[in-house]
């Protein structure tokens, strides 16, 4: 075995599972809002020499000799992100959406500072503040919740909420919400109580860039945080955006606060993907994700499934079996689309009794297969199928029929031709 054979050659193993997996990903239709498939430029920047770098510190100011390439790659995601996002200042180091979430409030706030946010099981996310994540442990937390009638969030209530607490950091953003937040009114909710307010757009960060989800850096929003992997299509990882007051404590929080060397091969990726985002074919693949989950879910809703809030605004719904299939949990649900090739994930739904191992619902995206190329027909095509396996999760024929048309589809709409 030499330095120069390939993965085939040195591991098998590994090599199997890597092809295995490619061919999972284009045998199955994946549903799940936080994934995508990146294109064969980013897989190449990403698994590329960049990896064997180390680069800490920030373009032009490193820890290390041999960084001009480095410098040439992340001066090139800063800007295009710069451009994409109209952000007066950006950070493309954070190796995850949750690392980026720990760059702002480590940039801002001290332990013990308070902060407001959506509840998990309404739709937040686990560094929003959540017990068994250092954003629990290390800030107060107080949570909103949505509406149990509309399924929406309650500006007056966190108004309210906030009035009480007086928190430092109002934190918007969700990863099981299907409804924009009002930006706007959140800025305006965090001035009146002198708190900051900090966006996390992680599933909507194509979205925002494709132009067809408000900006919240644009409704005032002091930090605006995102992953780069789900709706924008740049591989792995996290992004900080800011205003210039901020930078130098954003910069210093990432890196050496939080991070060591930054993952250099990703941010190629990200400066890749951003450069693809910033092409007029790509706001037109935004606008298809929103269509598409649009007519998925009235799909859903016209054949008798409850979606939490009623639809979506964007990429995701939130299907809450508990009116339409008492019996039929989240977990049953997944197992029986997986069964025939469509791949979700279970998801609480607001009033969850149920573990979250377990749940009463289901979160649908449409992120993956709008890359695929699927748009309404398919959508149709797909929805009614979801629809009919839900309604007789046990009739292997009904389901072995689906799994077939789950093949045509996935072999007339492949992800790499
Ligand atoms: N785990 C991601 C999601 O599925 O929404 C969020 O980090």
């Amino acid at each position: 075995m030499t330095f120069e054979d390939s993965l085939e050659e040195v591991d098998p193993t590994v090599a199997e599972a890597i092809d295995n997996e490619r061919e999972r990903q284009e045998s199955t239709l994946d549903m799940i809002a936080s994934e995508n498939h990146v294109s064969k430029a980013v897989l190449e920047a990403q698994g590329s020499a960049m990896t064997n770098k180390y680069a800490e510190g920030y373009p032009g100011e490193r820890y290390y000799g041999g960084c001009k390439y480095m410098d040439e790659v992340e001066n090139l995601a800063i800007d295009r992100a710069k451009e994409l996002f109209g952000a007066e200042h950006v950070n493309v180091q954070p190796h995850s959406g949750t690392q980026a979430n720990m760059g702002v409030y480590f940039s801002v706030l001290d332990h013990g500072d308070k902060i407001l946010s959506l509840s998990l099981s309404h739709g937040g996310h686990l560094s929003h503040g959540h017990k068994v994540n250092f954003s629990g442990k290390f800030y107060e937390v107080e949570q909103y919740e949505v509406d149990p009638e509309t399924g929406r969030v309650d500006y007056d209530e966190i108004a309210a909420h906030a009035e009480e607490f007086d928190p430092d950091m109002v934190v918007s953003g969700a990863s099981a919400y299907p409804r924009e937040f009002d930006y706007a009114r959140l800025t305006e909710i965090a001035d009146s109580v002198d708190a900051y307010h900090m966006a996390d757009i992680a599933h909507i960060t194509g979205l925002v860039a494709g132009g067809v989800h408000r900006n919240p850096i644009d409704d005032g929003a002091d930090f605006v945080t995102g992953s780069t992997h789900k709706t924008i299509r740049a591989g792995r990882g996290g992004m900080i955006m800011c205003k210039e007051e901020y930078a130098d404590a954003v910069d210093s929080a990432v890196f050496p606060g939080a991070q060591g060397g930054p993952l250099m091969h990703n941010v190629a990726g990200k400066a890749v993907g951003f450069g693809e985002a910033l092409t007029d074919e790509f706001q037109d693949h935004a606008q298809q994700i929103v269509d598409n989950a649009k007519v998925l879910a009235d799909v859903f809703s016209e054949n008798g499934l409850s979606l939490v809030s009623g639809g979506t605004d964007k990429h995701l719904m939130l299907v809450d079996l508990r009116e339409s299939h008492d019996d039929l949990t989240g977990l049953d649900a997944e197992e029986a689309l997986e069964d025939v090739g469509v791949i979700v994930n279970k998801n609480t739904v607001p009033g969850e009794t149920r573990s979250p191992q377990v749940t009463s619902g289901i979160r649908v995206g449409t992120p993956g297969i709008t890359t695929r190329g699927f748009e309404e027909e398919q959508i149709e095509t797909i929805g009614q199928l979801i629809v009919d396996v839900l309604n007789n999760p046990a009739d292997e024929e009904l389901k072995s029929e689906a799994a077939e048309e789950v093949q045509r589809l996935c072999d007339d709409f492949p992800i790499y031709a």
